[in-house]
């Protein structure tokens, strides 16, 4: 399998998350993705090509123009405004504050396109950003082109990001623009399974009213995990997409007997569905040492799922998103890929 890498993601380096009341090192650094790259030369498991760029017209069939825009110069107004820190939202327009029109001073209009405080905006974010859409959608244009499976080595992460919020990592939302680059493409359906352990907030409400993409997402109870606001089981679809958005909410200590129940079950729904190409939203924060979630997959765990999404037989991209334990971080997700090509 041909993975896509670029080193632009080294542009996302901020130095600060907000966690405990405390500012940390964030958990989404640099060293991620070298990780993986470093396994993937290891094991041989195909060549790492650069990306093209693709501009913003493909970002822009997802993502709002002025979110765009905000994305583009925060880091400079941010700067332009005297803060000594990295940029931090600290008000959002929450319950009762309905005014919701982007502000004018910065310290507004970031709350306004935020959904989450843990996530800094530094210098080089927004390039860094772009980058990761490059990636995922030069991976994408593989799998169009002809290729059986690929994957996109997206630094800084997408799932969480909806077309007009960033937060929890995330910024554009690399795996639903691939999505969509895929039904602009000619495909009729798509099926987008996200196996972060994170709740996929930002690429359900993407795609929560349109039936051109069933979304299915394996994640932390809503009750006990980030993103708390959405991922419940009975959000299932609206309008035209009733019906086409499937959640599978797992408990505090969920083992891989009760996540691959789960990835079954989601597995027959693609299956009934006969997209036109799958995209594989790859957190492999569903390990058992990862610093921030509480799944206990093994890393033999993630070659047994890989095994078991390569048996659809579909068009494959993967995208990938979280996953913290860095060590293993690079075994864990070469496993999957691995594991799907080895059917
Ligand atoms: N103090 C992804 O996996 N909450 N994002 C962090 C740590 C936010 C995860 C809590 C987690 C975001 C792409
Ligand atoms: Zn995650």
């Amino acid at each position: 399998m041909k993975s896509i890498y670029t080193d632009k993601h080294k542009l996302r380096d901020a130095q600060t998350e907000l966690c405990g009341g405390e500012l940390v090192p964030p958990f989404e650094c640099p060293v991620r993705a070298e990780y993986v790259l470093e396994r993937i030369r290891k094991t041989g498991l195909g060549e790492v090509l650069g990306p093209d760029s693709h501009g913003l017209e493909p970002v822009l069939r997802v993502h709002d123009r002025d979110y765009v825009d905000f994305l583009a110069t925060c880091w400079r107004d941010w700067k332009a405004a005297g803060y000594k820190g990295e940029a931090i939202a600290t008000c959002w327009p929450s319950r009762r504050l309905t005014r919701a029109v982007p502000p004018r001073e910065i310290d507004g209009r970031i709350g306004y396109y935020c959904l989450a405080s843990e996530t800094a905006i530094s210098e080089g974010t927004w390039e860094a950003a772009q980058a990761a859409a490059d990636v995922a959608l030069t991976a994408q244009r593989l799998v169009a082109d002809g290729e059986r499976a690929a994957f996109g080595l997206c630094r800084p992460p997408g799932h969480h990001a909806a077309a007009d919020m960033f937060g929890g990592y995330c910024f554009l939302n690399n795996a639903a623009i691939a999505a969509q680059a895929f039904l602009d493409g000619g495909a009729e359906r798509v099926a987008l399974l996200d196996v972060d352990f994170h709740h996929g907030n930002g690429t359900q409400s993407v795609f929560y009213q349109r039936p051109d993409v069933l979304f299915l997402s394996l994640h932390g109870d809503p009750d006990d995990a980030f993103p708390y606001f959405l991922g419940g089981a009975d959000e299932t679809g609206d309008g035209p997409g009733a019906g086409f958005n499937a959640n599978y909410p797992l408990p505090p200590g969920a083992d891989y007997g009760a996540w691959s129940k789960a990835l079954e079950d989601a597995l027959a729904r693609i299956g009934r569905y006969a997209p036109d190409a799958l995209v594989v939203s790859l957190g492999v924060d569903t390990f058992k040492d990862d610093p921030i979630s509480f799944f206990r997959l093994r890393s033999e765990d993630f070659t047994d799922y890989g095994r078991r999404i390569g048996g659809l037989g579909l068009p494959t991209l993967f995208v990938m998103e979280g996953g913290y334990a860095v060590a293993e971080i690079g075994v864990n997700t070469v496993n999957v890929l691995q594991g799907f090509e080895n059917v």
